[in-house]
Parts: structure tokens; C-alpha cells; sequence
């Protein structure tokens, strides 16, 4: 081929194309009751201010997907928007003295610009910004249903406190110990919190898994642990020389008759009165304050030493009688069960541990086999047979459970119980940044709920950021103080707002609307898109707010609000974006800036590089060299596409093809249709859908367009328009630009993704002769093209040849493609 001038310099392509789309409104979509739909989403971003590669990445990825499937005839909904209230902006009004509104909006307008130069698909129409109050109002409404539903609670309890944060943790928000945004030790605080009722839906949360079969198995398990779902029995066990009983979460009641102690998880209510003027007592309270301060995860990781100390009570055992000691330890938990357990030593592995340590008995309850007592080693944790347990011994651990629970249950001291590892969500955070709880603390009515025709109730301006304590509402008196919507008396709003998790657990709903009217969510516009057919995001948001965005869902299926039990039906997790080996970031200074990479080499290369470098939901790891072998080949495109152009002005497609020439490339070209189609649709295999493509324009470059055939020319011609129009997902710029350069009117994105004939894609096959110095000795179908070497080594292979040379050396082997492999000697 030829050589001309053609560069490809996407700086002087991009802008026009994006200004071009605009105008049009292309991306703008209308739900279209005759074509099936499709509602491809990636999660929103939190405005921290610019975007980074991982972003690049997520949106990518979805906008690959919303083109594709457009072209492929679908109603494509493709929104995007801003998960806007949120620390970060609080600490840069601390640190840099700027209202978190006016730095928000600055970071949003800053990263729509950003993703605007990638050339993402979006209908902006729709556009979510979570810290508006169009927004959060109905946050509130929501929130006061909850409250009028029992769904919504204030209560004491203790819970995870960020010291340097200054905030309540969601369970979901502490990882070892340590708060997910700083890393600080998480401390255990007694306070009065808001929580949601999500555990009322634990069971349908559960459920539910089993049909998110296109969820990553790896999700689904960890929402399924997350849940926690065990089925046991509660079992009453009354205090010697008391009134109170304890009562106790056991999954194994079978063990029953080998239980050797009770113990209590140290924040227990019965303790300090267990202790009370017993000689353990200054021992206790000792131990109770030692593990005030050592973190929950540490106290019952697997690891941990098991400590404790008796209470100098005992406890009566339901069914023998006999008198256990009740005892104290760190790994018995206040916030799970009953926050009390009976300890089996010979068939629970850390009873065992605590047994051993302090001295108690340990009393063989079950084994392996049914025989009469066999050498089990202790402690046995797996199924087996009871012995030692009366009326239940000799039957299997699940019999057993059954009976012994039927026994429990007529002495009215035990019943069956099923427990969840799930907790409500407490939702209260001290912050400013967030959605106000639209509640009012009256001293005479208690808490009040704000009339809902006084929503929204906007955030205070007169709020000094100091980053020192408590909740920064509580410092605006004007706006805190206000007269009890019932009794007209002094009152104080809320000063706390509401976790920002709740944002994101609707907006997909919202999103569905261009004009919401006087409602959340419109129903008739949910019914048209929902559910979401594929949701792209990191795996971190597996436990939070994929279990929260499936909670909402099921409230707003419950209110009628929308169909359908699951809000996403396919989830994609993609990996992350790693340079140097570590995950890029600025802290590690191994960052790839997007607008540095969009003016050195163009959009359309950098979202190439991205989806080439590897499966989408594998880590990827920069490289500068890749990046430069996407532009490399988006060039080539470009110079091949423009050359033939010129060469092929007149050319038609052929009414038959018959020359091997242009029979090949049919094939190739057919094939190659195929391969792509296939691998975007099936798994969104898109680093192999480009592999194909680049193969493909190999091959074109190898075809001397002055040497061809008629009838080649013309396939020739029609490969480099449906290479344009595969392309165009991936390089949108540059597609639109060729097709124009092309003689075609109008956007890629408007035409159809290209078909094949199955026929022509198929691999057609040759009958090879394999000769020895010119005579036939066998023959072979081999695959239409297959290598010269790929034959030599065939021929070589061959059983027929190998006799008839029987060792001797060839001294040459002529391969004439598609027809014969001569072998001299
Ligand atoms: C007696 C027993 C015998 C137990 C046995 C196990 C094996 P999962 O499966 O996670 O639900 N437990 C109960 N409450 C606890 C708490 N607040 N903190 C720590 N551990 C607690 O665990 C349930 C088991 O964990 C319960 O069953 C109890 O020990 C313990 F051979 O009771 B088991």
C-alpha cells in the first residue's frame, strides 16, 4: 500500500465530533415502546475533582456497551450523574476555607468537563446531583415514611466512632478495626443513633441471591456472609440464687447436655449485677474496661488469645440441673445472638482454647460414629452422633437438633431461632455535608416529625468548619431552634444527617425520569427501564451499596413505587488500575492524568488502551508502550481507511465473489464480524474483540490494492466501512470522522453494528497434497490460509510421509499454499 499524507491527529478530530454530537443531541434518549431496551449504568462518582484512570476505565466500559447495544437496535438508556455529600468536601472547607457547596459544584462542573472530552455517551438530561435539594427532599419524604412504617428507629447503642473523623462508622464502613477513609482505630461509643430496618428484609436480602445469576459469584458470597444467616435455637438458663435468667444463642443445641460454662460477652447487661459483691468482682470490672478499648474484629479474629474471668455466678443447665459457672470473655460478642453463649468445649474449637486455658470441663457430647463410644479426637466440630444426652443420644447431629429443640420447647426454656449477622443501619452521622434528618426534638412531644409541606429542609449557611467535634448543624442556633410542630413549645431539629450511602440507593430510579414532576421517582418511567441490565463498578462496593441499593429497592417495590424484586441484573466488577505495581494514586505519585493522556494522544486512545489492556474485570496495569501501540494502530486505521479511499473511489461490492483473492478476504472479513459481535455480546471480552480487529487490518495491510482484483476491491471497500463501524464503540471520534471522509452521512452511531453470513465466517477448507520428491503420498483438508510453516510441520507430521522418508533428511520442502507440500530428498 501506498503511503500518503494522511496523519491522524486526533486533537484536530476530537472537538469537532463532540461538538457535532451535542448539537445533534445525539445522546439524548426517549424510551421507544418498539424496540427492546437496555439500561447500562456505571456507578456515579463521588466530585472529588478531577477524574482519575479508574474512572476512565468504569465509564469506558459502559459507554462501549451503550453504543453497542444501540447500534445493535436497542433503546439504550445511558445516564450519569454525582454522588455529591460526602466528607471530602467538609475537610477541604476545613483545610482550604471553601463552602463544601461551592468546592462540589466547582468539582462537578470540573469532571463533567473531563468526562465530556472522553466522549461518553451520556443523556445529561437526566443528570443526578445528590446534594441538590430536588434531590435529598425526597430523601426526607422517604425517611419519614420510614418513620410512620416502623422502618426508621432512634435507639442507644453502641457504636463504631471515628476518633480523628469525628463520626459514627457503619459497620460496613470499619475494616480491621480501622475507619475506611482514614485508617484511624475505631473506637466503641454509647449513643443515640438513627437506624433503618433493614433486617426486616434479611431474609429476602438472602433470598434474593440465589437469583443474581449474573452477579460475580465472588459478590454473591460475600452479601450471602455479610447476611449471616444461622439457624439454631435460644435456650433459657436461670441464675443460681436469682430471678433473671440468661439466655443464650446456640447453632448447635444438640451439644446441649456439653455445656461445661456460660459466657457473656463483657458489655452484657447482667454482668456488673452477676459480680456484684462476689470476691471476682474488682477482677471483672477490671476486665470490662480493658476491653472497652480493644477493637471488635481483634477481640474475635481466630487468632486472637482467648481471655476471660469467671463472674463468681453460676447457672442452672435446663435439662441436667447441674450448676455451671458463668464466666466472661473477650470473644464472645455484645452485638450478635444475644450477646451470651454456652460454651461446648469438646465440639466448638475457641471453648475449647477458653477450656483448656482456664480449666473447665470438657464433656464429649457427640462423635463421629454410631458405635458405642468411639476415639473421636477433640474438639469434633463436624456432624456425627449423639452420646451423653439421653434421650437424644444415638441420633445424628440433625436429629438431634430437631428433638432436643421439641424437648426444650415443651419445658418452655428454648426455641428455635434463626439470627442474622445483618444490623440495622445506623444511619446518624455527625457531619455537615449530608442530608438533614427532618426530625424535631421536643422536650414536651418527644421526637416530632417536620410536616412534610415544610421539605426540603436545606442545610444552615451560618456553619464556621473547624473539624473539631460533634455535629456541625448544632452550631447554627437560628436554624436549630424552632418551635415543636405540635405544641408550639422551644424545640431543636436534628443536628445530625444522614449517611450518604442513602443517596446512592435510588438515584438509578430517578435516573429513569428526564422530568420528575412532584415525586422520587416516576412509576411509569421506572416500569419502562428498570431493572438495570448491566451495572459496572468496583468489587469494594460489594457489601455496602450493592446489599443498600437492593434494600431500597425492595421499599420502593413495597410502596408501590417500583416493579420487580432486584434493581441490577447483570453486575460488572471491573479490576482496578495498577502503575509500577501498586494501585495509581496520589499518595503513591503513580498517577496518569486523563486530560494529560486526551491532549498528548486523543480520547479514542486512551479508551482503547484501557479496554485492550486486558479483561475488563482483571487489574490493569499501565503501560506507557501499550498506550502508544493503541494510537499506533488507531493511526493505521485511519492512514488505511483514507489511502483506500482515494484508490477505491467507484468501486462497488461485487454481485459474486469467486477469486480466491477476494474469497479470502470475505472470509476474514466475515469472520472477523463475527469474533467481535461475539465477544463484546457474550462477556464484554473486549481486549479480544480488538485483538480480532487488529488482526483483521494486518491482513488489509498486506493486500496490494494495485495488483487486486475487481472483486476485491469491492470487498476491500466494505471491509474498511464495517471496520469503521466496529471500531466506532471503542474510537467514536475517529469512526465518525472516517465514516465522513467515507461518503456517509450522519454518526456511527445511528447505523447498524454489522452483520455476517455465518457461511462466509465459517472456515473453509483446502485438500493439501503431501508429496515426496513430486509423487502423491497422502492427502488432507486443512483450514483455508493455513501457514506455509503450519503445512511443512504437518507434512512432517504425517504418518505416510514419515514411513516413506524413514528417517532420511529432506533437503528442501516446497509449499505451494492452499494446494501442495512438496517434500525433496
Ligand atoms: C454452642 C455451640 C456448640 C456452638 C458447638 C457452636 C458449636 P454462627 O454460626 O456464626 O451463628 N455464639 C453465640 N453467640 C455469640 C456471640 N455473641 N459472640 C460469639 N459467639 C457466639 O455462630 C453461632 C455460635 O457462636 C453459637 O453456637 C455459639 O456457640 C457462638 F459445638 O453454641 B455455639
Amino acid at each position: 500500500m501506498t503511503r500518503t499524507g494522511f496523519e491522524y491527529v486526533p486533537t484536530e478530530i476530537e472537538p469537532k465530533w463532540r461538538k457535532k454530537w451535542q448539537e445533534a443531541k445525539l445522546f439524548d434518549v426517549e424510551f421507544n415502546p418498539d424496540l427492546p431496551k437496555k439500561y447500562v449504568l456505571e456507578m456515579f462518582p463521588y466530585p472529588s475533582g478531577r477524574i482519575h484512570m479508574g474512572h476512565v476505565r468504569n465509564y469506558s466500559i459502559g459507554d462501549v456497551m451503550a453504543r453497542f447495544f444501540r447500534m445493535k437496535g436497542y433503546n439504550v438508556l445511558h445516564p450519569m450523574g454525582w454522588d455529591a455529600f460526602g466528607l471530602p468536601a467538609e475537610n477541604a472547607a476545613i483545610q482550604n476555607k471553601v463552602h463544601p457547596r461551592k468546592w462540589t459544584y466547582e468539582n462537578i462542573a470540573n469532571m463533567k468537563a473531563q468526562i465530556n472530552l472522553l466522549g461518553v455517551s451520556y443523556d445529561w438530561r437526566r443528570e443526578v446531583t445528590t446534594c441538590d435539594s430536588d434531590y435529598y427532599r425526597w430523601e426526607q419524604m422517604m425517611f419519614l415514611r420510614m418513620l410512620r412504617e416502623g422502618l426508621a428507629y432512634r435507639e442507644k447503642r453502641p457504636l463504631n466512632w471515628c476518633p480523628s473523623c469525628q463520626t459514627v462508622l457503619a459497620n460496613e464502613e470499619v475494616g480491621d478495626g480501622q475507619c475506611w477513609r482514614c485508617d484511624s482505630k475505631v473506637e466503641i461509643k454509647e449513643m443515640n443513633q438513627w437506624f433503618l430496618r433493614i433486617t426486616k428484609y434479611a431474609d429476602e436480602l438472602l433470598e434474593g441471591i440465589k437469583g443474581l445469576n449474573e452477579w460475580p459469584d465472588r459478590v454473591r458470597i460475600m452479601q450471602t456472609n455479610w447476611i449471616g444467616k444461622s439457624e439454631g435455637a435460644e435456650i433459657d438458663f436461670t441464675i443460681e440464687k436469682q430471678t433473671s435468667k440468661i439466655r443464650v444463642f446456640t447453632t448447635r443445641p444438640d451439644t446441649l447436655m456439653g455445656a461445661t460454662s456460660i459466657i457473656l460477652a463483657p458489655e452484657h447487661a447482667l454482668v456488673s449485677e452477676l459480680a456484684k459483691n462476689t470476691v471476682q468482682e474488682k477482677d471483672v470490672k477490671a476486665f470490662i474496661d480493658k476491653m472497652k478499648n480493644t477493637d471488635k474484629d481483634e477481640r474475635s479474629s481466630e487468632t486472637a488469645e482467648k481471655l476471660g474471668v469467671f463472674t463468681g455466678s453460676y447457672a442452672i443447665h435446663p435439662l441436667s440441673g447441674e450448676k455451671i459457672p458463668i464466666w466472661i470473655a473477650n470473644f464472645v460478642l455484645t452485638d450478635y445472638g444475644t450477646g451470651a453463649l454456652m460454651a461446648v468445649p469438646a465440639h466448638d474449637i475457641r471453648d475449647f482454647a477458653f477450656a483448656q486455658k482456664y480449666n473447665l470441663p470438657i464433656k464429649k457430647v457427640v462423635q463421629k460414629t454410631k458405635e458405642k463410644d468411639d476415639d473421636t479426637e477433640l474438639p469434633f466440630t463436624d456432624d456425627g452422633f449423639s452420646i451423653n444426652s439421653d434421650e437424644i443420644s444415638g441420633l445424628t447431629t440433625k436429629d438431634a437438633k430437631k428433638k432436643i429443640i421439641q424437648i426444650l420447647t415443651a419445658k418452655k426454656v428454648g426455641t428455635s431461632k434463626i439470627n442474622f449477622r445483618l444490623r440495622d443501619w445506623g444511619i446518624s452521622r455527625q457531619r455537615y455535608w449530608g442530608t438533614p434528618i427532618p426530625i424535631i426534638h421536643c422536650a414536651k412531644d418527644g421526637i416530632v416529625e417536620v410536616p412534610e409541606s415544610e421539605l426540603p429542609i436545606r442545610l444552615p449557611e451560618n456553619v464556621e468548619f473547624k473539624g473539631t467535634g460533634g455535629s456541625p448543624l448544632a452550631q447554627d442556633p437560628q436554624w436549630q431552634n424552632v418551635k415543636c410542630p405540635k405544641c408550639g413549645g422551644d424545640a431543636k431539629r436534628e443536628a445530625d444527617t444522614m449517611s450518604t450511602f442513602i443517596e446512592s440507593s435510588w438515584y438509578y430510579a430517578r435516573y429513569c425520569s428526564v422530568k420528575h414532576g412532584e415525586s422520587a421517582v416516576n412509576k411509569a418511567d421506572c416500569d419502562k427501564w428498570l431493572s438495570i441490565d448491566h451495572y459496572v463498578g468496583g468489587v469494594e462496593h460489594a457489601t455496602l451499596h450493592l446489599i443498600y441499593i437492593r434494600f431500597f429497592h425492595k421499599l420502593m417495590r413495597d410502596w408501590g413505587w417500583v416493579q420487580g424484586d432486584e434493581p441490577v441484573k447483570q453486575l460488572i466488577c471491573q479490576g482496578m488500575v495498577y502503575k509500577d505495581g501498586a494501585k495509581m494514586s496520589k499518595s503513591k505519585g503513580n498517577v496518569v492524568d486523563p486530560d494529560d493522556l486526551v491532549a498528548k494522544l486523543g480520547a479514542d486512545t486512551a479508551r482503547l488502551f484501557v479496554l485492550f489492556a486486558g479483561p475488563i474485570e482483571k487489574d490493569l496495569e499501565w503501560n506507557d508502550q501499550g498506550v502508544e501501540g493503541c494510537f499506533r494502530f488507531l493511526s493505521r486505521v485511519y492512514r488505511l481507511s483514507l489511502n483506500s479511499n482515494q484508490q477505491l473511489q467507484g468501486i462497488k461490492y461485487p454481485d459474486s465473489v469467486t477469486s480466491a483473492e477476494a474469497k479470502k478476504l470475505q472470509h476474514l472479513l466475515h469472520k472477523t464480524v463475527k469474533n467481535v459481535s461475539c465477544d463484546i455480546e457474550r462477556d464484554f471480552s473486549y481486549n479480544t474483540a480488538i485483538s480480532f480487529m487488529m488482526e483483521f487490518v494486518n491482513y488489509l495491510y498486506l493486500i496490494d490494492l494495485a495488483k487486486a482484483d475487481t472483486q476485491t476491491l469491492g470487498v476491500f471497500k466494505k471491509s474498511i466501512e464495517t471496520l469503521v463501524l466496529m471500531i466506532s464503540p471503542f474510537a467514536p471520534h475517529m469512526s465518525d470522522e472516517l465514516w465522513e471522509a467515507l461518503g456517509h452521512k450522519g454518526f456511527t452511531l445511528n447505523e447498524s453494528w454489522p452483520g455476517f453470513n455465518e457461511e462466509f465466517a465459517k472456515v473453509s477448507e483446502r485438500e493439501i497434497v503431501f508429496q515426496i520428491n513430486g509423487k502423491i503420498k497422502d492427502r488432507m483438508q486443512c483450514a483455508d490460509g493455513t501457514s506455509d510453516d503450519e503445512l511443512k510441520n504437518l507434512a512432517m507430521a504425517n504418518t505416510k510421509i514419515k514411513d516413506a522418508l524413514s528417517g532420511a533428511q529432506p533437503k528442501r520442502v516446497i509449499v505451494v499454499p492452499n494446494k501442495l507440500v512438496n517434500i525433496v530428498v
